[in-house]
């Protein structure tokens, strides 16, 4: 079956507002196209940028995303505090370290104070290893081989379509042999569910940021002797098609 990745991507006065990216066989693009629009168009833009690509590479195909594990806190402190010591079991990293990395995410990680584009990439010394700390490094070309049916599984929990992406997204990251854990939370001031991935599963934390905080982003830890370049080759090109919910 031919594949095409659809990527739309709105921003206001350069500045990136709304973005979104689908899988889909060639009788799909349309109403594909036309579900992105109204999805992406929803939040005020001056400039709309639309890619349909045939998918060249043959997509490694997931049985199943991570299994979701809910975690509910009183505030967004002690969620990070959970969260923290969920890494530092898997990344090894300092209890400091780890704050120190997260306080970066919550208050604009690129070096203007801004939220960056893309994840930060951090090494299990600490140590950021992203080529362009404003650009960082964005995980595309993922999705679910029937979306409709996943994000009705979702909706019945009472996660979201944000869940079925972030969750697309993590699942993915975690097939790198190289990527050992995630830490999320999301630039929407509103969206106050994060999570932290692991090989073993998506910790869905809420809250895990503060209400009204304009700021969020993505940390990927990686292992120290990964290859930089075939790591974004991986997560920008590498297409990952996922069957179901775990
Ligand atoms: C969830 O609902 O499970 C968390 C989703 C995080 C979304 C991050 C984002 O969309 O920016």
């Amino acid at each position: 079956m031919k594949l095409f990745s659809i990527k739309l991507r709105a921003s206001l006065e350069g500045k990136h507002v709304s973005g979104a990216e689908r899988i889909v066989p060639e009788e799909k693009i349309e109403q594909t196209l036309s579900n992105l629009y109204n999805r992406v168009a929803s939040k005020e833009h001056d400039d709309i940028n639309i890619k349909i690509q045939s998918v060249k590479e043959k997509p490694l195909i997931v049985e199943k995303t991570l299994p979701i594990e809910e975690l509910q806190f009183d505030d967004y402190i002690e969620a990070n505090q959970k969260a923290i010591r969920l890494l530092k079991e898997v990344t090894g990293l300092s209890e400091k370290k780890l704050k120190q990395l997260i306080t970066l995410i919550h208050s604009g990680a690129a070096p203007d104070g801004s939220n960056m584009r893309g994840a930060m990439i951090v090494n299990l010394e600490g140590e950021r290893i992203e080529k362009d700390s404003f650009r960082g490094v964005r995980t595309t070309d993922v999705d679910f081989m029937d979306r409709e049916k996943v994000v009705q599984k979702l909706l019945q929990k009472g996660w979201t379509e944000r869940t079925a992406d972030a969750l697309a997204l993590a699942t993915k990251n975690m097939l790198h042999p190289d990527i050992v854990a995630e830490y999320c939370i999301s630039d929407e001031p509103d969206y106050l569910t994060g999570y932290v991935a692991t090989k073993e599963k998506y910790y869905r934390f809420t809250p895990l940021k503060e209400k009204g905080n304009t700021k969020g982003g993505r940390i990927y830890f990686v292992k120290n002797q990964v290859d930089i370049d075939s790591l974004y080759k991986f997560l920008q090109e590498t297409p990952v098609l996922i069957k179901d919910v775990k």
